[in-house]
């Protein structure tokens, strides 16, 4: 755990752990191939199928319908485009450009190739998403992309990886050529401590790519109409060797907003053309508009920004997040600030809780553009900073800064709503440390580098709060959304997609120094596919929703109702503590409620903890193992399992072996089995 002494910190520490005695005396039928990486699994979609034109997290819109964020664009996936270049995936391996591609697959193109989307409703902006390769020592390149509207209207994007591609152990790397950054950690592409072999274990370098996306928008010259094409050509002397193409979202953006009184940014000599600071010029407006009773208006522009604009008791509107773009640059500090920051970057900072904390600020309409690229824990470079009470935060972009929001508590009644929060190096969101009745809903978040959406309860409970109808899609680490401790959290509607190592798409882990869970946690009316990944450092799969009990018994109700679970690499379903700890905690009180799972790779449920569980209409198909994997916590006694299912009927379904829940098998069978047979299983399909 890295953290600073204001507590204001960014970011969980990643120290692997593992499970010291996998497989011990019990059945273990390993079939999953090779060297720990696990096996590449099919994602759903094409070849072969219908190819849907618009879709949402790479399905049929229909298979999420009331699910996620309700957002202005329509996204196609590259790889159901039409193209002359080549589709990679799907694949779910972790460090390949398929798996951290939406749907696991895309489109990769040489110079002089293609891929061209079919418009499928009026629009006059474009989002890419897309990869093009590092610089050779790192750092990172920039590539043109053609951009061709029915063959005549054309712009040229310049692609950029120089805020992709980490490498190495945490808190990564960006020198594509570095030694392990932890010889003393305990590492799975050895399953040794590298520093402790004779003679030292060293990794094949790269090691551990990942963060190989960025995306970018385009506002076009006007709106185009629904069957228009938009081509993307790769220059024929493009420096790029290859271009990967993941997506394109395509919007239809309404004019800029207006606010005519207000104390406008301009006035005090704010520069829209980016060329001059504007920092003093924003602090000024601000001012005047407490003095007076204003809000602070920011026009249409690019206005440079390299340090926090600290608000307190006031409103800022921007045009809207396509018009209005603060944009900074990352400023090394000769000294460490008293935050413990390093760096100096844009963002909008509330005051921290020992300076007072802010309340009634209403942020909205604009972009923030950070240049953050490296993960630095103790940098306040986030978008959104501090503790911020009875306030909101409405329709911002917030792009290449270190975590979107990040907020310090205590601290309550913030509503965080319709925010774009994407390519960023740590988390997306999170409330830190007594965060209270606070809502965070329709916000879009793809390509974070550690949780999606996070509540850390470290020492201070976060309690009351909801995150609610959010698409979360493609961290590259760790979770969609992940609850730490904490009391009377909801985590409702969301859709999340493609996590792709060390997590999974719902999260409940007792770890990182949170409080313990109490009251009632409720994770309900979720989606989830994709999800149910490999743990690398267990060599394990997880299950899509997740419950980790590390450092206390989770003994709180969490109610798990209505959620579905779609496409899981491995398990739907997992509770799970550490091997060191296993006969110290347990995890009791979950309720799965109203479930259903359509395709697992593996089992539905996997149990590795002592404890138990109630299923109640929790129903299944196209499962990949049968039964339930039941480790319990290892003892393998004559008396069963140490973790029980209550079976409270309307369990049904199943897939290739038998029912998903057998009743013979119940309540304490042993069937620990640490790598089964992996099936893939076919696409989603609409439930009956
Ligand atoms: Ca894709």
């Amino acid at each position: 755990m890295t953290r600073s002494i204001s507590g204001a910190t960014a970011g969980l520490s990643r120290r692997p752990r593992r499970w010291a005695a996998i497989g011990v005396g019990v059945v273990v039928i390993s079939v999953v191939a090779g060297n720990g990486a696990g096996p590449a699994l099919a994602a759903s979609g094409p070849p072969g199928g219908p190819v849907p034109a618009v879709t949402r997290a790479a399905l049929a819109p229909a298979l999420v319908a009331g699910r996620g964020a309700s957002v202005a664009f329509a996204e196609q996936e590259a790889e159901t485009a039409a193209t002359n270049a080549t589709v990679i995936g799907p694949d779910r391996s972790a460090y390949t450009l398929a798996a951290e591609a939406s749907g696991r697959s895309a489109v990769r193109l040489t110079p002089g190739q293609y891929v061209e989307f079919t418009l499928p409703s009026q629009a006059n902006a474009i989002t890419v998403r897309y990869s093009i390769p590092d610089a050779p020592g790192g750092g990172g390149i920039t590539a043109p992309l053609d951009v061709r509207v029915n063959g005549t209207h054309r712009r040229t994007m310049t692609l950029t990886s120089q805020y992709a591609w980490l490498y190495n152990q945490y808190p990564f790397s960006n020198d594509p050529n570095a030694g392990l950054l932890h010889a003393d950690w305990w590492i799975t592409e050895c399953g040794c401590v590298p520093r402790d072999q004779t003679p030292p274990f060293t990794v094949t370098t790269p090691f551990r790519p990942n963060h190989f996306y960025d995306e970018q928008r385009l506002l076009l010259d006007r709106v185009y109409r629904a069957g228009d094409t938009v081509r993307l050509t790769v220059p024929a002397d493009s420096a790029a060797a290859w271009t990967v193409i993941d997506l394109l979202d395509s919007e239809l953006v309404g004019p800029p907003h207006l606010a005519v009184v207000a104390a406008n940014v301009l006035l005090f000599g704010a520069d829209p053309r980016g060329v001059r600071d504007s920092a003093g010029a924003f602090d000024a407006a601000i001012a005047f508009a407490r003095r007076h009773h204003l809000k602070v208006y920011i026009p249409p522009g690019t206005y440079q920004v390299n340090r926090h604009i600290i608000v307190d008791d006031v409103t800022i509107e921007g045009a809207g997040n396509w018009y209005t773009i603060i944009k900074g640059h990352q400023v090394d500090l000769a000294t460490p600030a008293p935050d413990k920051s390093v760096h100096a970057g844009v963002g909008f900072y509330c005051k921290y809780v020992a300076d007072g904390g802010s309340s009634n600020v209403h942020l909205s309409g604009f972009a923030i553009e950070g240049d953050v690229r490296e993960r630095v824990d103790t940098d306040q470079v986030n978008g959104v900073g501090g503790a911020l009470s009875d306030s909101t935060i409405d329709g911002l972009y917030i792009h290449h800064t270190k975590v979107g929001m990040w907020f310090d508590g205590p601290m309550h009644n913030l509503t965080v709503t319709d925010n774009i929060i994407v390519d960023q190096i740590a988390d997306g969101l999170n409330f830190h440390s007594g965060v209270t009745n606070s809502v965070v809903s329709n916000n879009f978040v793809r390509n974070t580098g550690d949780d999606g959406l996070a509540m850390w309860s470290e020492q201070t409970a976060d309690a009351g709060n909801t995150f609610d109808h959010n698409t979360v899609q493609t961290p590259v680490l760790a979770n969609g959304i992940a609850v730490y401790g904490g009391t009377d959290n909801t985590v409702s509607n969301n859709l999340i997609a493609d996590p792709i190592r060390e997590g999974s798409a719902l999260h409940a882990g007792s770890r990182f120094g949170a409080t313990e869970f109490a009251g009632q946690l409720r994770i309900t009316s979720n989606t989830t596919v994709r999800a149910g990944t490999y743990e690398l450092n267990w060599n394990i799969g997880l299950g899509a929703i997740w419950i980790y009990a590390l450092e206390h018994s989770i003994d709180a109700d969490i109610e798990v109702v209505g959620d579905n679970f779609l496409d899981n690499g491995y398990n739907a379903i997992m509770l799970v503590s550490d091997f060191p700890v296993k006969d110290l905690y347990s995890i009791t009180n979950v309720h799965f409620r109203d479930t259903h799972v359509d395709g697992t790779g593996t089992s539905v449920v996997s149990a590795r903890v002592a404890g138990s569980a109630s299923f109640e209409n929790v129903d299944a198909r196209n499962v990949g193992a049968v039964g339930v994997n039941n480790c319990g916590s290892f003892h393998f006694t004559a008396a069963g399992s140490e973790f029980s299912l209550v079976d409270l009927g309307g369990n049904d379904g199943g897939g290739f072996t038998g029912p998903w829940l057998a009743p013979w098998e119940l309540p304490n069978t042993i069937t620990c089995d640490d790598r089964p047979p992996v099936r893939v299983p076919p696409p989603p399909s609409a439930w009956p």
